[in-house]
């Protein structure tokens, strides 16, 4: 798994490759050196060259573009046992039969029920519940905050969007605490790669089990009505129902913890901006989709392979070459959002259209379930402590030693 091309951090403009760095120390370097790298740049992740993309417009182009799919057998470096499940990244990808691996008919068969669950419109139901979560955690927060600092993330902004995909999925509560450990261990480069294969087998162990209980007592979770579906007469297999459970746990709870944080953390270091949405100047809307566009929750998505050769500009994506998405890279392009791309902005102009849930067929099922989250847990959150503010400076905050997504280690604040 030697790469050939192994070069520095950094990258020249428009040439070289850019090696993400596992331990995330430098993200806004990063994110500028791969905007740098060109539209279509070479990465390194630990080892394994791929593209990445670093720009809207191409990336709305490839991300409709059927020569490019999901399934890891048509990646070269894996064919050849180049990578194999030694690599630390490998369960971003290999990560089973679901929606988030297919193409085509195939996979509109496995996600319809999903997205049909997820419309803005039945998602108003879920808006009481989400809403009971956000004051009970607010409680606990006040609770643990009351004689000095207190862990947002571990107390508030993590187990809101469990609880709220636990109670979609139908996972117990008394489960939430294991997984949201596991998870962490998952994402985590810390985390060394047999512990990692092996969290994933107990998960699935976890998630058949859930699956044959649904099966034997249906509830009104969206598992049940997975299992229960027929796409064009032809049911779901227990894999690709256990696929689609993984798939929205891990998605539905990682991402929206770094959407609130770093919505968070934004408004807290633009005292300004916060002052115009607390005396009503601004929607929390405006901050959410700017949150989504600046600070984007993933940083780099995993994987897309070429079917035959790609011409990208001067480049070409060769059959079976790896293409990652870099979102973060893409909301700061100036093409799209302007000049000023790296400033956090409320004021923009509506509607900010960046590309952060993704762009084509296999764009964010969760998109809506997520700006319903965060457009209660925000105003929530600032409505009962508008005096919250950092425990540390703003750059002692650590980004965790993650490489797809863009989370932070702890949130510590005083609730004021
Ligand atoms: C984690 C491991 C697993 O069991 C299943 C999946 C499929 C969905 C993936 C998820 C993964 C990792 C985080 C992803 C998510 C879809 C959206 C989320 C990539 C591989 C994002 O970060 C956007």
């Amino acid at each position: 798994m030697n790469c050939p091309h192994a070069a520095a951090h950094g990258a020249e403009p428009g040439t070289g490759t850019v090696v993400v760095d596992p331990m995330v120390q430098d993200l806004d370097g990063e994110t500028a050196r791969l905007r740098d790298a060109g539209a279509l740049a070479r990465i390194e992740l630990l080892g394994v060259p791929a593209w990445t993309v670093t720009r809207h417009a191409e990336a709305r182009q490839l991300l409709v573009d059927p020569r490019l799919v999901k399934d890891i057998d048509a990646w070269g470096l894996w064919r050849s046992g180049a990578v194999t499940r030694a690599w630390p990244l490998i369960g971003m990808i290999d990560a089973g039969r679901s929606m988030f691996t297919v193409d085509g008919a195939e996979h509109r068969r496995l996600r319809t029920k999903t997205s049909q669950a997820l419309t803005p419109r039945r998602l108003e139901a879920l808006r009481p519940d989400i809403e009971k979560f956000t004051g009970e955690l607010l409680d606990s927060l006040a609770e643990q905050g009351k004689d000095g600092v207190v862990d947002l993330k571990a107390v508030f902004a993590q187990p809101l969007p469990m609880r709220v995909v636990g109670m979609l999925m139908g996972v117990d509560e008394e489960q939430q605490p294991m997984l949201m450990k596991r998870y962490k261990a998952f994402f985590s480069m810390l985390t060394p790669q047999e512990e990692r294969l092996a969290l994933l087998d107990e998960l699935d162990v976890f998630y058949y089990a859930l699956v044959r209980e649904r099966t034997a007592r249906p509830g009104d979770d969206l598992t049940s009505a997975l299992i229960l579906a027929e796409e064009g007469g032809e049911p779901l297999t227990e894999e690709e129902v256990v696929g689609n459970l993984k798939a929205m746990v891990a998605a539905g709870h990682e991402t929206t913890i770094g959407l609130v944080l770093n919505a968070v953390r934004a408004l807290l270091a633009h005292p300004d901006q916060l002052r115009m949405v607390l005396d009503g100047h601004i929607g929390w809307e405006a901050v959410i989709e700017e949150t989504l566009r600046w600070d984007t929750p993933t940083t780099h998505l995993l994987m897309r392979f070429a079917t035959e050769d790609i011409p990208v500009g001067d480049d070409v994506i060769k059959e079976g070459e790896g293409v990652v998405i870099s979102y973060r890279a893409i909301g700061r392009d100036t093409e799209q959002h302007g000049a000023d791309a790296d400033a956090f902005d409320i004021t923009r102009p509506a509607p900010i259209r960046h590309m952060t849930f993704g762009h084509g067929p296999h764009i964010c099922p969760g998109a809506a379930l997520s700006r319903v989250e965060a457009a209660i847990a925000l105003p929530a959150l600032f409505g009962r402590f508008p005096g919250l503010r950092l425990a540390v400076p703003d750059d002692e905050l650590r980004k965790l030693p993650v490489m797809t997504q863009n989370d932070m280690e702890s949130f510590p604040v005083l609730l004021g």
